[in-house]
Order: structure tokens, then C-alpha cells, then sequence
């Protein structure tokens, strides 16, 4: 088994509601568990400003999925919840799937890149993570609770739970 945190993002059509689908999808995966999962955090948009808000977590699954597969089940999820191809590279979207860290592993391949290149500077992304993982040190040697201490948190919440 491996352990995968996979990062969750929505600022579109109920993002609440958009990771809640995302994680009953994640826990049906094949030969994985989910294991954990962070609070929902809003957080202000990266990239252009005018949209909405986005809703981000960060679950942690074991697998035996290998990344490609991994990957390819995950965009799966991303267009059954209405993901759309011309969704441009910074603008809205109904779900983003992230796969942050696979196992202590570095992967470069064309598709699919691991640690995910966003991780080190993204409070929404950090924020969560350490939240489930604060003993974590990343596959080249940093610690998370480091990188966490350099980053802003850019008005980052947790969203209450009612
Ligand atoms: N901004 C935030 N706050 N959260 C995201 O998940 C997110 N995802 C993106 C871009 C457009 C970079 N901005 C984001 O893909």
C-alpha cells in the first residue's frame, strides 16, 4: 500500500457540496481506502481575481493503484462532476484533483508530476496538508512544518462546522 494525499479544490456549483462528491468517489476507488481528510478551508483565488472564492482540502488514501492509474481515476471523478476541457488554466472550475505526494516517491513524466509543483508555496494546499500530516517531511528532505511557518496564510479558513 501507498500512502497519497491528493489535494481537493471547487469554486463552482456548490464547491461544499463538489469535495463531498469527490471524497464518496475517492473511498470507492479500487484497491484503496481514504483514510483521512482535512477541514474545508475557503481561500482566496489564485490567479485572476474575478471569480469565486474556492473551497480546498487535502485527503490522504492508501492505494495500490500506481500514479498512472491513480491519475487516470481521478480525472475520471474531475469530468464525471462536470469538469470541462475548456476550462481555462487559471479560471473557475467545478473540481480540481490534485495528486500532491505519492509514497516517498519523485515522479517527472510528461502528465504527471510529483511532488505536485504548486505544494511548497500554496497556503491552500499546505495549510490542509499539515493539518493531517504534521510529521511529514517531503521526499527531498524539507519538512512540511517549515514550509507551512514560511507561508501566508492569505486569509485562509477553515470553514465551521455546523
Ligand atoms: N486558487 C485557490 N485558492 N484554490 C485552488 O484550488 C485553485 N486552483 C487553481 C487556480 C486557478 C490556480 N487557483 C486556485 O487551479
Amino acid at each position: 500500500m501507498n500512502s497519497v494525499y491528493i489535494g481537493l479544490g471547487s469554486n463552482l456549483s456548490k464547491p461544499q457540496k463538489q469535495l463531498n462528491n469527490a471524497l464518496q468517489s475517492l473511498s470507492a476507488l479500487p484497491s484503496s481506502q481514504l483514510i483521512q481528510c482535512s477541514h474545508f478551508y475557503i481561500s482566496q483565488p489564485m490567479g485572476p481575481k474575478d471569480q469565486p472564492d474556492y473551497v480546498n482540502a487535502v485527503a490522504l488514501i492508501e492505494t495500490k493503484l500506481q500514479p498512472l492509474d491513480l491519475l487516470k481515476c481521478t480525472q475520471e471523478i474531475e469530468l464525471l462532476q462536470g469538469r470541462e476541457r475548456k476550462e481555462n488554466r487559471w479560471g473557475p472550475r467545478t473540481l480540481d484533483l490534485d495528486i500532491l505526494l505519492y509514497g516517498n516517491q519523485q515522479i517527472t513524466l510528461p502528465n504527471l508530476v510529483i511532488p505536485h509543483y504548486g505544494l511548497k508555496k500554496r497556503e491552500f494546499v499546505l495549510y490542509p496538508l499539515f493539518e493531517i500530516a504534521q510529521e511529514l517531511t517531503l521526499p527531498c528532505g524539507e519538512k512540511l512544518s517549515k514550509l507551512v511557518d514560511l507561508c501566508p496564510k492569505n486569509g485562509l479558513r477553515a470553514i465551521e462546522l455546523k
